[in-house]
């Protein structure tokens, strides 16, 4: 029994708190670092839809747009300088924030298993420590990226061809031979047009986006590594939200990492688009596909272990299969 006295002071405190909280609705300003009709955005429109219906009153998400408000490769130091609260990225586009940030690409097991194994944990050490920002959660899973090329090759060398990349394909594509040329997504299409360049890196799903398909005649299998992008927030901005804040933003994306099932139909899809755009599948024989992938793993832990020789090899340890 709590004595009247004490229910009293104990009602006025709860009172306290609670308006105190209500009185504090947060909004955070979210940018993307990819175009607007990505099924990137549209994942995140969903998860930002449910959480603000979820969050009147506590929290709240305003998106405010892709590559036009912002220039992608700057999206991570917006978010690091606390410019945007949010930004939604992939590592390899703020690697001159921190080299472990194109690590990402590299892990084998799913966002659950990552959040129980002690893989997010780590991230967040390393997030916290050298990019002053807080992981957040992924938005796509289970997709690999490929080589997409204009010219005919037989077997896996690169000598000759100009492939458009990013971080993610850089010494890989490098390692096959190729002359590498880094851009952001929105001047594939231009470079592809002009013949700048002979070919480019790029997921399975999303080269419709942006008609890309009407300038690749070429697709290598297999795959390699696992897509990513992910929610980043500015570090002092994560930890001046409350608990019912954090729980709520932590709350729906993971409720969003579980749908991360969904990007296996939508990658069934977009490979049959591009048989039906007639671009065509360049493969190599079994021997040869395994040598292909084990070196695009190879090549980019003995580049991430030189850049990173403190965490390169604890982030390999928890994300690999
Ligand atoms: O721009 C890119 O090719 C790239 O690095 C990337 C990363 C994740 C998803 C889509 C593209």
């Amino acid at each position: 029994m709590i004595r009247p006295i004490l229910r009293v002071a104990f009602a006025a405190l709860t009172a306290a708190i609670s308006t105190g909280v209500a009185a504090q609705e947060t909004t955070l300003r979210v940018v993307s670092a990819f175009a607007e009709n990505t099924e990137y955005v549209k994942k995140l429109e969903v998860l930002i839809r449910k959480l603000n219906a979820e969050g009147k009153g506590v929290l709240q998400l305003n998106f405010i747009g892709g590559p036009k408000a912002m220039p992608p490769f700057e999206v991570g130091k917006a978010v690091q300088s606390g410019v945007v609260d949010i930004g939604m990225a992939t590592g390899a586009f703020y690697t001159n924030i921190m080299p472990e940030a194109d690590a990402l690409k590299l892990t084998q097991v799913s966002m659950q298993e990552q959040r129980k194994n002690g893989a997010v944990d780590l991230i967040n050490k390393i997030w916290n420590e050298k990019a002053g920002m807080q992981y957040i959660g992924r938005v796509i899973e289970y997709t690999p990226f490929h080589l997409y090329l204009n010219k005919k090759i037989d077997k896996p060398d690169l000598t000759g061809l100009k492939i458009r990349v990013t971080p993610v394909y850089r010494d890989f594509f490098a390692a096959l031979g190729a002359t590498v040329i880094t851009t952001p997504p929105g001047e594939v299409y231009t470079a592809l047009e002009r013949g700048v360049v002979d070919g480019y890196g790029w997921p399975i799903q999303g080269i419709f986006d942006a008609n890309w398909q009407e300038k690749t005649k070429y697709r290598v299998d297999p795959g390699f590594y696992s897509a990513e992008v992910s929610l980043v927030m500015n570090l002092g901005k994560w930890k001046s939200l409350s608990q019912p804040q954090r729980d709520l933003l932590m709350r729906q994306m993971i409720a969003s990492e579980a749908e991360n099932d969904s990007w296996k139909a939508l990658n069934e899809t977009d490979t049959k688009r591009q048989a039906q755009a007639g671009i065509q599948v360049i493969t190599f024989d079994a021997a040869t596909s395994k040598q292909y992938v084990d070196k695009a793993y190879n090549v980019a832990w003995d580049s991430m272990f030189k850049a990173s020789p403190q965490y390169g090899p604890q982030m390999r340890k928890l994300f690999s299969k």
